[in-house]
């Protein structure tokens, strides 16, 4: 994309979050200023951005308006209320994902799988997420996958399988990477996994990729209060 256009769109995205962070404050509508600012997170818009461009000209708008008597007391107490408690939302958001940032999940295929749209949508949501992906993709021995996790320190590996026999495979490249890698966790999915694989502990298994994120965050989790 031209990058002028990129800076125009962004101008935009921030001129409508200012907008409708505003409107949120003057109706006293808390759930809006949190969605308003859950966007502008998500949008990529930095803390200074989101501080000087949206959250400040709304309080000085409420400002103005209290001044000139069309706000009252009450109102501009509701405001700010709402907009320290975005602030803590914000703060929230960055330590999640400033401690996701410092996690890293490999994403592979065991040997002879070559189904990989599963894992290609979790790394999108893994990376948007701000977890740190590295995809290793499609059809990987369970040695060079323990090689693998071992040299890039991975904290958390995810597996899809799709393929009749394919459990085993993984069953194997999990143990191979243990032996490398001892202290990874496994998030694992795909059609090929039946109820032998559930309750192990260590290894999360999911049936669908927006599960991802979420088994993740348990993984990481579980492995720091050890
Ligand atoms: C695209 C495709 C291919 C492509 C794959 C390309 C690629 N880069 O991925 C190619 C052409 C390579 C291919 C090859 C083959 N395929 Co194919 N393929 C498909 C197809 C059409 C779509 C698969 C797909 O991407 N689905 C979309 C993803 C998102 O869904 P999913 O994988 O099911 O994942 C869901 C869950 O399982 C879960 N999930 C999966 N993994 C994980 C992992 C984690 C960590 C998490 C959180 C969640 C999760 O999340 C998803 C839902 O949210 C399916 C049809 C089908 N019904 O699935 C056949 C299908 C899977 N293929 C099939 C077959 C038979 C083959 C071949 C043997 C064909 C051949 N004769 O060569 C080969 C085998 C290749 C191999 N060794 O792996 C059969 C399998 C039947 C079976 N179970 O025995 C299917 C079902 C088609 C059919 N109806 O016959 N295939």
């Amino acid at each position: 994309m031209c990058p002028r256009w990129e800076n125009d769109s962004r101008e935009v995205r921030l001129m409508e979050l200012g907008r409708a962070y505003a409107r949120a404050l003057l109706t006293g509508d808390e759930v809006a200023a949190e969605l308003a600012m859950r966007e502008a997170l998500e949008a990529g818009l930095s803390t200074p951005e989101i501080d000087d461009e949206i959250i400040a000209p709304a309080l000085w708008l409420v400002g103005d308006l209290w001044q000139r008597g069309e706000l009252s007391v009450a109102d501009e107490h509701i405001a700010t209320e709402i907009t320290l408690r975005v602030l803590a939302l914000q703060r929230e958001a960055q330590r999640v994902a400033e401690a996701r940032a410092g996690q890293r999940v490999m994403l592979a295929a065991p040997e002879g799988e070559l189904h990989v749209v599963a894992l290609r949508m979790i790394g999108n949501l893994l990376r948007d997420g701000g977890y740190d992906v590295v995809m290793l993709g499609a059809d990987v021995p369970a040695t060079a996958l323990a090689d693998a996790a071992s040299r890039h320190e991975a904290d958390v590996i995810g597996m899809s399988s799709t393929m009749p026999g394919g459990e085993d495979r993984l069953l194997l490249a999990i143990r191979a990477v243990q032996e490398a890698r001892p202290e990874a966790r496994y998030m694992i999915g795909g059609r090929a996994l039946t109820s032998r694989v559930r309750g192990r502990p260590g290894i999360e298994v999911c049936r669908r990729v927006s599960e991802a994120v979420e088994a993740v965050d348990a993984l990481v989790q579980r492995a720091d209060m050890n």
